[in-house]
């Protein structure tokens, strides 16, 4: 059969065993649930799922006897109905219970939102033949679990590789919202619960009063799933487009303009999760314009949504692009805590801290942020990319969940205590009221949403793991091949293989030991150019010459960014013997005849590591073409072509990088084959 990848893993086929699933509830009762609320949702939704899973039409209540039915409903409407329900006592906002047994399915919520969560939650799993009974609760990691879109007015979007937007079009809000409502039932699915549907680098003709009510109209699509919208603010609003002669956020009128504005967009979007902002930074207006700080800048946003609930996300990715060369101890890296220095409490409550997983800019590899723990009493979330921006841009292959995971697990020692980054902006390790993640989707008008169909299990697992990051990468990567490609035991393994291999694929042919991607930083962010990195005010540099490769990120004698994370972690990175290779030359600027701890030199390593990297991603080829005939001709026919094509660039990666240090160091791969074509 035909699949155009629109349902990505919600397809709800038909699974082998249908017929062994005996006892299956007879009908659907959804509690209390008027038209367009998440548990009507959930309704519909078990009534399309069970039909298309197992092929028996249920019909939907909205009462009902508990016995040989599906019960949806939030923990309120069931206690009404059916009395006490203690083993849900421990739920927790947007949180579920799941109670299976044989012909009775209990589906509770927290709230309307966890009681959808539950009944895809089941879905997925007699989606994939998990019938076992029993039950449990599932509560968030935490609140915030959003994605970001970089959308822009005209309806191009800013590092997106899958065509134009679904939410805006020729400088409006879309008239057609049929894609925004289909993507609103794939992230709930995935227990996302809100969207930003435009570009931090926004443009304040958002606030018109006619994409005000576009936006009412994005928001009343979205509801019935749960999903809150916010939007990217322009912090120089009310100079460019609200007519003031300033928008200094100290000036009572600025104030008051965004007030004022804040409550026009409530009164048509009264539940908006909030505001996202970017402020001074490339060329973006900010607090900084007026002398301010960035706590000035956050907190104005913070008190025009506080009345209606709303929150402000502020990003951290503040930084000088115009930084010296010349000067070794400048440091991009250093960049968000030196800003924030001093802040840490001045924000309101209902300000979260928005950072990027690295301190430089979603590379193949970074440690994690030293923002992470310089912030203390501020609430904070995490940024990553699905989008892959600096990751291959959906021609290639890169399983993103394992590069997440890394960071999530990452001990930064705080007060020499625990504090792993997943426990610290979660709001546990600093007892903070707020916290979660977002996510750079950027999804377009193409039918696979992302441009691939295999780039869709990084949304899956970003959602997953949102929800609970304690989760195993391979695991979930399994449940949504199962979703998404059915149960054939060759199709599950040879994904699984490529999948799990291509993130240090990925990495092995375009930069490794900490040096960061080696792609073109000064436009596209795509294919081979390490020159590029070096010499401009960016600060994604690289520092090679002749003789020697790193950013020395020392205090001793560099940059001093290591002295940035807490002092366990700062006598790691300090210290070239304890610091891992594969972080080496994100701290250290040493010779290209260093030895690494397997015994090699950095240069060798950087050959042998560009022909291994490179080698893998041929090996994909065959793996995928072995599966030809175990998946519908159209989907095995599209991801072939990016296989091979990334097969080809990966050999384009490993010669170019190769060619260029060997050029530059004038050392000879010890195999002869760099130079030796
Ligand atoms: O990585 C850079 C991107 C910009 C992006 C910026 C940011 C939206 O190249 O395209 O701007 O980060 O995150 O603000």
């Amino acid at each position: 059969t035909a699949e155009d990848g629109s349902q990505a893993w919600l397809r709800y086929a038909p699974v082998p065993q249908a017929s062994s699933y005996q006892s299956l509830p007879s009908s659907i009762v959804a509690l209390n649930s008027t038209r367009s609320s998440p548990v009507y949702t959930a309704g519909q939704e078990l009534q399309r799922g069970v039909k298309g899973i197992l092929g028996k039409q249920l019909s939907v209540n909205s009462t009902g006897k508990s016995e040989s039915t599906i019960v949806v409903g939030t923990l309120n409407a069931y206690q009404e109905v059916f009395g006490n329900l203690d083993d849900a006592d421990d739920l927790e906002e947007d949180g579920f219970y799941l109670s299976i047994e044989d012909s009775k399915v209990l589906i509770i919520g927290q709230n309307e939102r966890g009681a959808l969560y539950g009944a895809f939650e089941y879905l997925s799993r007699i989606a994939q033949e998990m019938f076992e009974t029993g039950s449990s609760i599932s509560n968030p990691h935490a609140p915030i679990r959003w994605t970001n879109e970089w959308d822009n007015m005209d309806g191009s979007i800013e590092r997106g590789f899958a065509g134009p937007s679904i939410f805006l079009k020729n400088g409006y809000v879309t008239d057609n919202i049929t894609r925004v409502t289909e993507y609103a039932r794939l992230l709930a699915s995935i227990r996302i619960n809100g969207i930003i549907v435009n570009n931090v680098n926004a443009n304040a003709t958002l606030l018109s009063s006619r994409n005000i009510e576009g936006l009412g109209r994005l928001a009343d699509a979205m509801r019935p799933y749960g999903i809150q919208l916010g939007i990217s603010l322009n912090f120089a609003s009310p100079h460019d487009f609200g007519g003031l002669d300033t928008f200094d956020p100290l000036d009572p009128e600025v104030d008051a303009w965004w007030a004022n504005i804040t409550n026009k967009i409530y009164s048509r979007v009264p539940d908006m999760a909030g505001y996202l902002v970017k402020a001074n930074s490339e060329g973006q207006p900010g607090p900084l314009t007026y002398n301010r700080t960035l706590a000035d800048g956050a907190n104005m946003f913070a008190k025009a949504v506080e009345p209606h609930g709303g929150i402000v996300m502020f990003r951290a990715f503040v930084y000088d692009n115009h930084i010296s060369y010349s000067n070794w101890t400048a440091d991009r890296a250093n960049a968000a805590v030196d800003f924030f220095n001093g802040l840490d409490g001045k924000f309101d409550e209902n300000v979260v801290v928005q950072i990027k997983y690295g301190p430089i800019d979603f590379q193949v590899r970074e440690p994690p942020s030293p923002l992470f723990s310089a912030l203390r009493n501020t609430s904070v979330a995490i940024e990553l990319q699905v989008t892959q921006e600096y990751l291959g841009q959906q021609c290639h292959l890169v399983y993103l969940a394992p590069l997440w995971k890394e960071i999530f697990e990452f001990d930064l020692r705080a007060d020499s205590r625990p504090s792993k980054v997943k426990e610290i902006f979660s709001g546990e390790r600093f007892r903070r009221p707020l916290g979660g993640s977002a996510a750079v989707v950027n999804v377009g008008t193409n039918t696979t949403w992302l441009g691939s169909h295999l780039a869709m299990s990084n949304l899956y697992a970003y959602g997953i793991m949102a929800w609970d990051p304690s989760i195993e990468p391979e695991a979930v990567l399994q449940n949504w091949i199962r979703l998404t490609f059915g149960f054939d035991r060759q199709v599950m393994d040879t994904i699984t293989d490529m999948s799990m291999k291509s993130w240090p694929a990925y990495e092995n042919y375009t930069g490794n030991l900490g040096i960061q991607t080696l792609t073109d930083i000064l436009y596209t962010h795509y294919g081979p150019n390490p020159a590029s990195q070096d010499n401009n005010g960016w600060g994604q540099w690289t520092r090679a010459d002749q003789f020697s490769i790193g950013m020395d990120r020392t205090v001793k004698n560099g940059t001093g960014n290591a002295g940035q994370y807490p002092p366990e972690i700062a006598r790691t990175f300090e210290n070239i013997d304890t610091t891992p290779d594969n972080l080496l030359l994100w701290f250290h600027h040493v010779p290209y005849t260093q030895p690494l701890k397997s015994g090699k030199t950095v240069i060798q390593h950087f050959y042998d590591a560009h022909y291994e990297g490179a080698a893998t991603a041929q090996s994909f080829v065959k793996q995928w073409d072995s599966l030809e005939g175990q998946i519908d001709a159209e989907r095995f026919k599209e991801i072939q072509f990016r296989q091979v094509y990334q097969a080809g660039h990966a050999l384009v990666w490993r010669d170019f990088i190769n060619e260029f240090y060997r050029n530059l160091s004038s050392i000879p791969d010890e195999a002869k084959r760099v130079g030796h074509h």
